[in-house]
């Protein structure tokens, strides 16, 4: 299998270093909620978020209205959390302006 499923353990040793990001789903998904200035600079986000995805196969979950998006991230193929999924979170946390 390509990525295995992570257990407890290993899911918060990895949430712990992406902030901002909260176990969901009863640990079977991770989320974050982004604001941004306006709806433009959400779907600016988005549209990058969405390259992204498509280059590295994994593609979020997601709610946008106005200047808020909520994204979701799983891995349907284990029912649950692997490592592509907190290997996507950091990139998209990488796409973020720098604090
Ligand atoms: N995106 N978030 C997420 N989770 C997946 O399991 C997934 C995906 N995008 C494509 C994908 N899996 C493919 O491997 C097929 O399973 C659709």
């Amino acid at each position: 299998m390509k990525y295995e499923k992570l257990d407890p353990a290993a899911i918060d040793t990895m949430l712990a270093e992406r902030r901002g990001w909260e176990l969901g789903r009863d640990g079977a998904a991770i989320s974050r909620s982004f604001r941004f200035r306006d709806f433009s600079e959400a779907f600016a986000f988005m549209t990058r978020c969405a390259l992204l995805a498509e280059k590295i196969d994994h593609h979020p979950e997601w709610f946008n209205v106005y200047n808020r998006v909520d994204i979701i991230l799983s891995t349907h193929a284990v029912s649950g959390l692997s490592a592509l999924d907190f290997k996507m979170a950091e990139a998209i946390d990488r796409l973020l302006p720098a604090d």
